[in-house]
C-alpha cells in the first residue's frame, strides 16, 4: 500500500491551521481527473465552516462529461462553489475564479455593507495535494508569476500570501498529503498521477495497477491504442514496450520502461481525456 507522509507536510498542516484565523474562505482544489481521490480529508475538518471554493485543475485532461457530473455533485455540498478550470490555457480562468470567490463570500460581504462596513479584499487559502495547481492558479489570477510552479510535488516549501487582485489576497500552502490512505485506488491514483515522489515506488506495479483501472473504466481504449485486445495489464505493458522499441538485449520487451513511459504519457494527458472516479449519485455523502 503506498502512502507518503513527510515531516515537511506535518509541519505545513500546522502552519495551515495556525493561519486559519486570517482567513475568510479556502479554494480546495482538486485534480479533474480524479476528484475524489484528490479530496484531502483533512481540509474539511481545516476549512472548518468557512465558504468553500472547489476548484477542479487540469480539467483540459479530464473527461468532460464526467467533470459536469462531479460540478453538479459538488455543488450540493453546503457552502460550496465548483467550478472546472484549465490553468494553462484558458486565460480567462483567473478572473472566474475570482468571481466564484467574490460570489461564494457574497452573504458575509452583504451583512457587512448592512452595518456600513466596507469590505477589504476576500482573503482565501488555496489548498490541495502536491502537484495539483495550487501555484499556478494563484499566478494566474495574479496575471504574473510571483509563485514558483512546476511538475513534481513539493515545490512550495512555505506558506505565503500573494496580494493576487485588487478583491482577492492569496494564501499559496505546500501541497499536503494524509497519515492514512482510506484504500488502494487512492494511493494509485495520487502516485500514478504525480502527487507523490517518484522515487519512492515501484513503477512497474503502479503502471500495471491504472492500467488495470483504465480497463474497468474506458473499456477498449489501451486495447486499441496499443493493439493489445485481450491482454491483462502485463500483456498492455509488454505491447507498449513492443510498440515504442523498448527492448531488453535479448529482445525482451522491457515492461519496466514502458512503465515509466506510459505513466509520462497518463500524467500529460496523451492517453486521452480520462476520469478515473465517477461521483456516486445513489450513495451520497455530502460529507465532503
Ligand atoms: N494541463 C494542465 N496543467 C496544469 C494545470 N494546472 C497546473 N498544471 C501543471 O501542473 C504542474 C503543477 O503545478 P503547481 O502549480 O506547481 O502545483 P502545486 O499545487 O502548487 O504543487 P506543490 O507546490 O508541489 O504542492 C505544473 O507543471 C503546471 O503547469 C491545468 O489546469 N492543466
Ligand atoms: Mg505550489
Amino acid at each position: 500500500m503506498i502512502q507518503w507522509y513527510p515531516g515537511h507536510m506535518e509541519k505545513a498542516r500546522r502552519q495551515m491551521i495556525e493561519r486559519l484565523k486570517a482567513v475568510d474562505m479556502v479554494i480546495e482544489l482538486r485534480d479533474a481527473r480524479f476528484p475524489e481521490a484528490s479530496r484531502n480529508p483533512m481540509l474539511l475538518e481545516l476549512a472548518q465552516n468557512k465558504p468553500r471554493l472547489i476548484v477542479l485543475a487540469k480539467s483540459d485532461m479530464a473527461d468532460p462529461d464526467v467533470t459536469e457530473q462531479w460540478i453538479r455533485r459538488l455543488r450540493k455540498n453546503e457552502n460550496t462553489a465548483c467550478i472546472a478550470v484549465d490553468l494553462m490555457r484558458d486565460s480567462k480562468c483567473g478572473r472566474k475564479i475570482i468571481r466564484e470567490c467574490l460570489e461564494v463570500m457574497k452573504p458575509k460581504r452583504e451583512k457587512q455593507l448592512a452595518r456600513g462596513i466596507r469590505p477589504r479584499a476576500v482573503r482565501a487559502m488555496a489548498a490541495g495535494i502536491p502537484n495539483v495547481g495550487k501555484s499556478t492558479m494563484i499566478n494566474r489570477i495574479a496575471g504574473k508569476n510571483t509563485v514558483k510552479a512546476a511538475d513534481k510535488p513539493g515545490v512550495t516549501r512555505s506558506l505565503t500570501w500573494i496580494h493576487a487582485d485588487k478583491e482577492l489576497d492569496l494564501l499559496d500552502t505546500p501541497g499536503v498529503l494524509w497519515p492514512k490512505f482510506d484504500d488502494e485506488v487512492t494511493g494509485t491514483l495520487l502516485a500514478a498521477y504525480g502527487s507523490i515522489n517518484d522515487d519512492i515506488l515501484e513503477r512497474n506495479m503502479l503502471a500495471m495497477d491504472v492500467i488495470r483501472m483504465i480497463q474497468n473504466t474506458y473499456p477498449g481504449l489501451l486495447e486499441d491504442m496499443f493493439d493489445a485486445h485481450g491482454e491483462n495489464p502485463n500483456g498492455v505493458l509488454k505491447k507498449i514496450a513492443a510498440k515504442r522499441h523498448l527492448l531488453k538485449e535479448e529482445g525482451k520487451p522491457d515492461t519496466r520502461r514502458a512503465a515509466d513511459a506510459f505513466l509520462f504519457d497518463l500524467r500529460k494527458g496523451k492517453i486521452g481525456r480520462l476520469t478515473l472516479e465517477r461521483p456516486d449519485e445513489e450513495n451520497e455523502d455530502l460529507s465532503e
